[in-house]
């Protein structure tokens, strides 16, 4: 008795707990659009996503050095007077997300789900109210995206002096501080 008791309970330490869910770069996009003398909307993105959920948390982290706005010399800028990748490497999200929820989406089904976001960017923190649909796939994964826009403001996050910065080097007009972020993000379970 005693050695099966022993069995169980090297079994329960040596199973693991539920797996994470993680972020597949690969098949993740985030987008954002920059307006620039006052009517020219450019689409740019970031290329390194990095994420996970987990126990009803979930956390995205975004490398701002893998800015890609379609010039070499424009990503080289952004990245330097703008974000301070030396000083700032990443933005990071994370929220809330009901486990009970997802565990219960069958593959080809969404949920909405309205909640907020913290967004941390430049060192600066600020909560975005956001509405994600959440749909599991046919292969198992999760697809998140974002249900309605969202906008980011420059000035919320330290950034309205680099974007005054980048519009002196470019000798632009202007260059709008509200920005719109588009999403889709695909995690899976090993
Ligand atoms: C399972 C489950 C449910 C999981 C959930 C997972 C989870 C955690 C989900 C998260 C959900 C969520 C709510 C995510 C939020 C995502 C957001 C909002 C992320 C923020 C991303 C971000 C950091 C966005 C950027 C923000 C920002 C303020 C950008 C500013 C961009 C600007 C204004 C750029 C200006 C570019 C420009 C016009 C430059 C001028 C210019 C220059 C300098 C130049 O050199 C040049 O070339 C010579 C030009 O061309 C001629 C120029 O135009």
């Amino acid at each position: 008795m005693k050695r099966i008791l022993l069995a169980l309970a090297l079994l329960a330490v040596s199973l693991p707990s539920a797996a994470a869910w993680q972020l597949d770069n690969q098949r993740s996009s985030l987008y954002f659009v920059s307006i620039k003398k006052n009517d020219v909307a450019e689409i740019n993105h970031f290329s390194h996503l990095a994420g996970e959920y987990h126990k009803g948390r979930a956390k995205l982290s975004i490398d701002l050095s893998s800015v890609e706005t379609g010039i070499d010399i424009r990503d080289k800028r952004v990245r330097q007077h703008l974000f301070e990748v030396n000083r700032f490497a990443t933005a990071n999200v994370t929220m809330e997300v009901p486990e009970q929820r997802v565990a219960e989406l069958t593959a080809g089904n969404s949920l909405t789900l309205d909640a907020h976001a913290t967004l941390s960017l430049h060192g600066t923190e600020k909560k975005l109210p956001t509405t994600l649909e959440v749909t599991r796939l046919a292969d198992g994964s999760l697809m998140v995206a974002n249900f309605r826009p969202v906008i980011v403001n420059a000035g919320d996050f330290d950034l309205a002096q680099g974007v005054k910065r980048l519009r002196e080097i470019a000798g632009l007009p202007s260059i709008s501080p509200a920005v719109p972020v588009q999403f889709t993000l695909f995690f899976t379970k090993e």
